[in-house]
């Protein structure tokens, strides 16, 4: 239940969504438009909404654009739980604004996506039965306050390094939510990073350690943020093709990695792989081998805490039915004193 395994909507457990099948003249009929959209790409042009699109690259942005969403949802999870324990009010007063502003980005996300004719209901359907993925990052467990920290400098960065190019998605609704939501995921990540460097600088030897502590967990996680590498990445060439993604799996973790380690030395941690060194020639870092066992494991449902992040969405979607029902109800009362209305008048 919990596999988190490929579902676009309306599909048979196939990771390659399946285009309906289109008569002679269909294809015939379509041919145009496909040259057209093609020119449109080729020309580095954005697609709008409006546009005929082929149907796979539709499936492929319902797909991409769906598990953003829900990555901001459910990542609202691990810093929701400290948000009661936050240190200092003015820390309390951050996490907040900043979990609310990623219920902002998930609601942002999903309008983009149901502009491509999938609702929000059903996407929501595909995450609570376990069959839509989320970014693994968030199926790990936050033990301490260090790991809000963490989650900013790290999880926020990661972020901010794959999405900055998706603002340059070929895909324009997508492309305009993502330019808001990495302005707000570099705040996020400046907070995280100022978090730890107060920590670093004045904190005792006690939170000094918290914070590598966390540093240490979460660092391969975050690595894993970016999917698997480009050889083993199913989706990469066709998404890149169409100017979905810029760049990349690979390539983008390679830049995080060079900026990361950076950062780490001005806040005076270390990153807990042994063969992380700069290598002079290919002017980029070496850096060790992700355990990718451990992340198909995560993706397929069964890291430290997915059952508990779909519990807590579950949850939370079954006690707002009321809510839910009293909004339509609402509504239709509303609709319905318009038609007595109109018709009185
Ligand atoms: N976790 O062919 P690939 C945030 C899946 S949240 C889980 O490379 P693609 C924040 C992938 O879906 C930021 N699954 O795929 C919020 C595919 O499976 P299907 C989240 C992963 O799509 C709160 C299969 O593995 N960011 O910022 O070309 C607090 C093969 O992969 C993961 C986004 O969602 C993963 N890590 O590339 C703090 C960015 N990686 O669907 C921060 C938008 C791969 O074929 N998404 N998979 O069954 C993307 O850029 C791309 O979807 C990915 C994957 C780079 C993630």
């Amino acid at each position: 239940m919990y596999t988190q395994a490929m579902d676009t909507i309306g599909k048979d457990g196939n990771a390659e969504p399946k285009a309906p099948l289109r008569s002679a003249d269909d294809l015939l009929a379509e041919a145009p438009l496909q040259q057209r959209f093609d020119a449109a790409i080729d020309a580095g042009d954005f697609i709008e909404a409006k546009d005929w699109m082929p149907e796979h690259y539709r499936k492929t942005l319902v797909r991409q654009i769906s598990q953003h969403a829900h990555s901001e949802i459910v990542g609202m999870l691990p810093e929701g739980n400290w948000i009661s324990r936050a240190p200092t009010l003015k820390r309390k007063a951050i996490l907040l604004a900043k979990v609310q502003d990623e219920a902002g980005h998930g609601l942002d996300l999903y309008a983009a996506a149901e502009t491509l004719g999938t609702s929000r209901d059903q996407m929501l359907e595909a995450l609570h039965s376990g069959k839509a993925k989320y970014s693994s990052i968030f199926n790990y467990p936050t033990l301490s306050w260090a790991d809000m920290g963490v989650i900013g400098w790290l999880v926020d960065g990661a972020a901010i390094m794959n999405q900055v190019p998706l603002c340059r998605c070929s895909y324009a609704p997508y492309a305009r939510a993502m330019i808001r939501v990495c302005r707000e995921e570099s705040f996020h990540q400046r907070q995280g990073f100022e978090a730890l460097l107060t920590m670093m600088t004045h904190g005792t030897p006690a939170q000094k350690e918290m914070v590598q502590d966390a540093v240490n967990r979460w660092w391969w996680p975050s690595l894993m943020m970016f999917g698997p590498a480009d050889a083993d990445s199913p989706n990469s060439e066709q998404s890149m093709r169409w100017g979905i993604k810029r760049l990349s799996n690979d390539a983008l973790r390679q830049k995080f990695v060079d900026a990361t380690v950076e950062q780490a030395r001005t806040l005076g941690v270390t990153m807990p792989d042994p063969d992380l060194k700069w290598n002079e020639e290919c002017q980029q870092h070496d850096f060790g081998a992700i355990d990718w066992a451990e992340f198909w494991q995560v993706v397929g449902g069964e890291g430290p805490c997915n059952r508990e992040r779909l519990g807590a969405r579950v949850k939370a979607w079954d006690e707002g039915a009321w809510v839910r029902d009293a909004a339509l109800a609402h509504s239709r009362k509303q609709a319905a004193r318009v038609a007595t209305a109109q018709v009185a008048a």
